[in-house]
């Protein structure tokens, strides 16, 4: 493996950058934090050149009346910009950082690494009139069909100015992070995405495994300024907001998402399979509750993308014994040595258990 396949594919303009102790404290205790100007300024006037001149069927991003309401791509969606988000040495040098090197863009499981574009997504503001609310579920990455396994992190970086909650920033549940872990250190068996077929998930969805804890946070949406991003960690429970109407910003962003190199390799083995490698088919969803309506703001909800999934692997099966299906005790096992400090050298074997 080179360096390149590691983070990203090449080496871009800016410095590189690395979180402070204090930082990396508050990332592990709340699954999320602001990571202020990690584009440089050529970088992202360079994007938001782009970005205009991608835009499509008469919408002009400096002028909200020739917006269409809601998420928008232009026809044949959004291409890649120059440059590559994951070349951005700010953003390599933190995932070198948090990973030691194990991290890698995500790519499709089981398929060599190739360099990755990360995705785009403008949410415009609501059609007038729209009443806004925050979102009430959200989900986890990773679990989508022919990519799940692995996932360890993604980063949402803004492209333009997010002044308000109600922007339609990317919304996250404070320390959810930690509830779903300790659901699955309850329920290791569910880790392989199969908790989404399972009660309680299956009927009250992602909010099911956050609901009755006290440590969870309210609901924020992210702001910042054009250039800032959020780290957040794989088991952050989230989802797109909803930019409010008469809102004079385009929510702007694109999401860098990082997997474990070598789960993700381990991934042909397990991704999906039956006992004998036939096609499972999960069982019918039962109907969405009447508080759990199948879009939530802006985004879609996982149940469309969640519903193609062919099978997962049956208990004992020796797949399991594999890192990828691993819920270690330690929830930064598999990151670098700077998420596990709090001990010292000698007893980190103790905690990678
Ligand atoms: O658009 C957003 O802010 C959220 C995107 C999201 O939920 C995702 O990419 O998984």
């Amino acid at each position: 493996m080179n360096t390149s396949e590691r983070c990203g594919s090449g080496v871009g303009p800016g410095p590189s950058m690395l979180l402070s102790p204090a930082e990396l404290d508050e990332f592990k205790a709340e699954g999320a934090l602001a990571i202020p100007g990690l584009v440089p300024p050529e970088v992202l006037d360079g994007w938001q050149a782009q970005v205009r001149a991608a835009c499509s069927d008469g919408v002009d991003l400096d002028a909200p009346d020739t917006w269409p309401a809601g998420r928008y791509a232009p026809a044949g969606g959004w291409p890649e910009f120059s440059p590559n988000l994951y070349d951005l040495p700010g953003l390599r040098s933190i995932v070198q950082q948090i990973g030691d090197g194990a991290f890698a863009p995500s790519h499709p499981a089981g398929q060599p690494w190739t360099p990755q574009v990360p995705m785009t997504r403008v949410i415009l503001p609501s059609a007038p009139g729209t009443e806004r609310s925050n979102p009430i579920d959200g989900h986890l990455d990773g679990y989508a069909s022919g990519w799940g396994g692995g996932f360890m992190a993604f980063f949402a970086v803004l492209l333009w100015d997010v002044s308000s909650p109600t922007g339609g920033g990317t919304a996250y549940w404070p320390r959810s992070h930690l509830a779903n872990h300790r659901y699955f250190l309850e329920h290791p068996d569910q880790f392989d995405g199969s908790y989404l077929f399972t009660e309680p998930v299956q009927s009250g969805r992602h909010r099911a495994l956050l609901e009755g804890d006290p440590s969870v946070g309210e609901v924020v949406c992210m702001t910042g300024r054009a250039g800032d991003a959020m780290l957040f960690h794989g088991l952050t429970t989230h989802i797109g907001s909803a930019n409010a109407a008469g809102s004079q910003q385009p929510r702007v962003a694109q999401f860098a998402r990082y997997s474990h190199r070598e789960m993700r390799q381990q991934a042909p083995m397990v991704m999906f399979p039956d006992k004998d490698g036939t096609p499972w088919s999960p069982p019918p969803r039962p109907p969405l509750h009447k508080d759990n309506p199948k879009h939530v703001g802006n985004a879609p909800a996982e149940a469309d993308e969640q519903a193609v999934a062919t099978g997962f692997l049956p208990p004992g099966h020796p797949g399991r014994k594999l890192k990828r299906y691993d819920v270690p005790r330690n929830l930064w096992k598999y990151w670098g040595s700077a998420l596990n400090t709090e001990l010292p050298p000698t007893s980190s074997s103790a905690i990678n258990t």
